[in-house]
């Protein structure tokens, strides 16, 4: 096979700086994790060179008796993983899942609601820049101004009002648990599907720290990479009233051919997370994300609902520092070697490219193997380089310290 005497060092000496950027800098973006060299070994495998449009025992394909066997895998381990009838293993990405289940249950121009982007909901939840917001009449619901959570009365309100045809539950950036039951009982008394986004929340289900959505909702879509900790990609569970329509939207619907190798890597990823040894992690990883949350508030950061139930913590940095943006929190801990995302605060009077908050999520330092002595340690990371903004060589002196925070926990060593 064709092989470059240089061996494509173009590509390879990038990847090796991106190995090695992982293993010396603090990755703290909530919806980012380390997978494990299994679930690497089979998204890098041959399987990415077959197609297999259709489904286990229906390809338009031949070649695809044994591609039939991984995806039955990935099928009946998340399946069993979640208790749900059906799954699709295919989407593509969370957007494609959520694409899809629209596609599957919905007409153009009806009515759905979900969390607004600006109070911790997601692009494909409505966005008006989005295929969602662009194709239905989406209606937002928000978190309550006083205590910043999520009003189980105001969707109430707001389905009774709009009788929509879908009520969608899930958030990229809500730190508190949501809890499917009253949302169930919401769209039986209007008459809506109900759909679960639990992308950013899937590894904490699967470890029994929060809440199963599948018994309570139609729909439950998630990507794999975030809390689950597998290879980039999305799913979709459903009764089994709504399989053949949702297998129908995504192939042919909305995708051609699935990505065979990053389906093996999903149910490699499934079996790590029925794995007992998994609970353990999802709950460091709230613990983790407490401890994280208590201590930034000992550094004067206000954190919006007042901490944290899961994986991940939105700092409303204008307490802290009324000049701060997100924006430059993000430049300024980027180059201290602290990798997290600006993000708004709910009623954030700064722009989405500005923003008055970051939010930190402990996935990734908790599969690394960090503990509650680290969060503290992280908390005063982050004060220090946000403190000595302006000053390169502070900032040089924490990016040294988090290298020797990191160099303890390596994750690819
Ligand atoms: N980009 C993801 C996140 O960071 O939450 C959502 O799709």
């Amino acid at each position: 096979m064709p092989w470059p005497a240089d061996n494509d060092s173009a590509v390879f000496d990038l990847i090796d700086a991106e190995v090695e950027r992982q293993n010396t800098t603090l990755q703290l973006i909530a919806s980012e994790n380390f997978t494990s060299p299994a679930v690497i070994r089979a998204t890098g495998s041959v399987l990415t060179n077959k197609y297999s449009e259709g489904y286990p025992g229906k390809r338009y394909y031949g070649g695809n008796l044994i591609v039939d066997d991984i995806e039955d895998l990935a099928r009946d381990r998340v399946k069993a993983l979640f208790g749900a009838d059906h799954a699709n293993v295919q989407p593509h990405s969370g957007a494609n899942a959520n694409l899809g289940v629209y596609l599957a249950l919905l007409k153009q121009g009806d009515t759905v609601m979900g969390l607004s982007l600006d109070h911790g909901g997601h692009l494909t939840h409505g966005s008006p820049v989005n295929i969602s917001g662009l194709f239905y009449n989406f209606v937002s619901y928000g978190v309550t101004p006083s205590d910043e959570r999520i009003d189980y009365d105001e969707i109430r309100d707001t389905a009774l009002r709009e009788r929509p045809k879908m009520i969608i539950a899930g958030a990229t950036a809500y730190p508190r648990i949501i809890d499917p039951a009253p949302i169930r009982a919401i769209a039986d008394e209007v008459g809506a599907l109900f759909m679960f986004d639990a992308a950013h929340i899937a590894g904490l289900i699967a470890g029994g720290v929060h809440p199963n959505p599948v018994p309570y909702a139609d729909v439950v879509t998630f990507t794999t990479h975030k809390t689950l900790r597998g290879p980039r990609g999305g799913c979709i569970l459903s009764t089994a009233e709504h399989a053949a329509a949702i297998d129908k939207a995504i192939f042919p619907g909305l995708q051609g051919g699935p990505l065979e190798h990053a389906i093996a890597g999903k149910a490699v990823a499934f079996r790590e997370a029925a794995d007992p040894s998994f609970k353990g992690y999802a709950e460091q990883i709230v613990r983790n994300a407490a401890a994280l949350a208590e201590a930034l508030a000992k550094e004067g950061f206000r954190l919006v609902s007042g901490g944290t139930d899961n994986h991940l913590l939105l700092l409303d940095l204008r307490n802290f520092d009324a000049e701060l943006t997100g924006k430059e929190a993000q430049a300024v801990l980027d180059q201290a070697g602290i990798t997290l995302n600006k993000n708004t605060i709910p009623d954030d009077p700064r722009s989405p490219f500005v923003t008055s908050g970051v939010r930190i999520g402990t996935p990734a330092v908790t599969t690394q193997g960090m503990t509650e002595p680290e969060m503290v340690e992280i908390a005063s990371l982050i004060s220090r380089a946000l403190r000595n903004r302006t000053d390169d060589s502070a900032l040089a002196a924490v990016r040294d310290d988090v290298a020797v925070l990191c160099s303890k926990f390596t994750p690819y060593g």
